[in-house]
């Protein structure tokens, strides 16, 4: 989608420090780190939000589960835990209108979420 950050950084159009990528998911490091490990995954095809996914969506989302569980595994967060979360809207602070889940780890996170 034109003038989408997230787009253009799976387009490769956008300098990122990717991390995984395939062809249909792309994860690559928050530039606003919030944990020692930041990653954020997402698909390549344009979808606003967990609020536009439809029961189509079924396949990019087990993909996206998926590799947030591989580079759980790679980043050793899967021996101490981490969380893999997506924002939606403004009371959640979403940002980025491009479906982006958020894996985080490497530090003992609190809950609730501020
Ligand atoms: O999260 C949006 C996230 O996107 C936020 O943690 C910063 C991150 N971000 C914004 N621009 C970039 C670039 N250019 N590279 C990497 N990460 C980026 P949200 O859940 O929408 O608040």
């Amino acid at each position: 989608m034109e003038d989408c950050l997230f787009c253009k950084i799976a387009a490769g159009q956008i300098p990122s420090t990717i991390v995984y990528q395939d062809e249909d998911v792309v994860a690559f490091k928050d530039i606003n780190p919030q944990a020692p490990h930041h990653v954020l995954l997402i698909p390549r095809r344009h979808i606003a939000s967990m609020a536009a996914l439809t029961s189509e969506d079924g396949a990019i989302l087990a993909s996206l589960f998926t590799v947030a569980q591989k580079l759980a595994h790679d980043f050793k967060i899967d021996e101490t835990g981490y969380r893999f979360v997506t924002n939606v809207g403004p009371d959640a602070g979403q940002s980025v209108f491009h479906l982006h889940f958020h894996l985080l780890g490497g530090r003992a996170l609190g809950w609730p979420p501020g």
